[in-house]
């Protein structure tokens, strides 16, 4: 008899083992790190309780009826209709419960939509299957002609850790699926302004520990803001369904201290890749000359264009080949030797200064101003190249 008790015991202690291995597993939401994850968090528990309450009370005097005035205890219904106070108070009761949810609610609501007076301003685009983050105001003083930071961010899982169509794959990451190869860095404690959108179809810019979940809508500008109160990384993922890469565009924030950060900046806008600073084609009187007073330019409508690469034939054909390619005012044409023999006695660092600066019937930068030096300098190598 002992005996079977014991095992019983024993049999029970075995089933509830790993239950106590439970213990330290809690069923929450992320812990919020800003003042609107925190109202957000508040909300969510808030609620949650008042309908545990409702629940309790609503099917605690249901069942407490149902079983006290059951017919085996000889209950007669009562037969009354319209009682005007209890018609009174289940209106007014659930008036004051709903009242006091919608008031914190939609303070909440209000907060998170007041993206005013940012410290720093981040314009996040949207795309099949990446984000791409603009420091439109990175909060430090900006140099003239210093271009804003912008980079792509994308998923660095490596692939060989998500495909295991042969074989299982190899061992995830800690944050499989969650990792990007650049993170978006903001300094704690300064608030930061998103202003979201897309460039193909919606998506979903969500970071739950930031409070944050706002749609990307491609034409329109949707503003979302935080303030992370401390140093960390914050997780998130696209919340749409944009299409098959959907699940494979994650979000990663990283909140530094405020030097940190200014370091961050300065040795990423150091790698950006260097584009000229305008890009806007001079301005042409209604004939299409330049309004310098230079002779006209065929290139100068694509100039824009042109500054974007320094690719010495794009420049020349634009821009150079009206007078060079025919000798038209004393040019020298490119591929006659003779032409170019005395000039390119000069070196090529006087070549590129001449046509930068102009030189007799020849007009600085062949009459486009807009064409950065770099592009000049291209065109003359590829001239030279071609007349030597
Ligand atoms: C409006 C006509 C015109 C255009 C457009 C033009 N050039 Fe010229 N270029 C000339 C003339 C004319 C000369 C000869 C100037 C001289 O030797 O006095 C010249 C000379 C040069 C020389 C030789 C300078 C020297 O020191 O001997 C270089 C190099 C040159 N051009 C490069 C360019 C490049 C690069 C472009 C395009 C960005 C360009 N040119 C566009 C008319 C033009
Ligand atoms: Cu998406």
């Amino acid at each position: 008899m002992l005996s079977i008790r014991l095992r019983a015991a024993a049999a029970l202690a075995a089933l509830l083992a790993p239950l106590t291995a439970l213990a330290d597993y809690a069923v929450d939401i992320l812990p919020p790190v800003t003042s609107v994850s925190r109202e957000i968090y508040a909300l969510h528990w808030g609620i949650l309780w008042v309908c545990v309450a409702i629940f309790i009370i609503v099917f605690g005097a249901m069942f407490w009826s149902i079983y006290k005035h059951r017919r085996s205890m000889g209950a007669k219904a009562a037969q009354f209709h319209e009682n005007t106070t209890i018609e009174i108070i289940w209106t007014i009761i659930p008036f004051v419960i709903l009242i006091g949810m919608a008031y914190p609610a939609t303070r909440t609501v209000l907060d998170m939509k007041d993206a005013s007076n940012a410290d720093i301003s981040i314009k996040v685009t949207a795309y099949q299957w990446k984000w791409e983050y603009e420091y439109l105001t990175d909060g430090l003083a900006r140099k003239e002609g210093d271009s804003a930071l912008r980079f792509f961010s994308s998923l660095a899982t490596p692939h060989d850790q998500i495909d295991e169509r042969a074989g299982p794959g190899k061992k995830k990451n800690e944050n499989y699926l969650l990792e990007v190869d650049r993170s978006v860095v903001v300094p704690v404690n300064k608030k930061v302004r998103l202003l979201i959108t897309s460039n193909d179809v919606i998506h979903g810019w969500y970071v739950p520990q930031l409070g944050i979940n706002q749609y990307g809508i491609p034409g329109f500008i949707k503003d979302a803001w935080f303030t992370i109160e401390q140093a960390g990384i914050y997780r998130g993922q696209c919340s749409q369904i944009c299409g098959k890469e959907h699940a494979y565009m994650p979000i990663v924030v990283e909140a530094k201290t405020q030097a940190e950060y200014e370091k961050w900046l300065s040795e990423s806008k150091a790698k950006m890749p260097k584009v000229a600073a305008t890009e806007v084609p001079p301005p042409t009187q209604a004939g299409g000359a330049p309004a310098s007073g230079t002779p006209p330019s065929p290139g100068a409508s694509i100039a824009g264009a042109v500054t974007k690469v320094a690719d010495g034939k794009t420049t020349y054909d634009t821009v150079c080949m009206a007078c060079h390619s025919t000798g038209a005012a004393g040019a020298p044409k490119v591929g006659d030797k003779a032409a170019w023999a005395p000039r390119l006695k000069q070196g090529t660092p006087a070549l590129h200064a001449a046509a930068i600066k102009g030189k007799g019937a020849m007009p600085a930068k062949g009459g486009n101003p807009n064409v950065p030096d770099d592009a000049v300098k291209a065109a003359v190598d590829y001239m030279i190249a071609g007349s030597k």
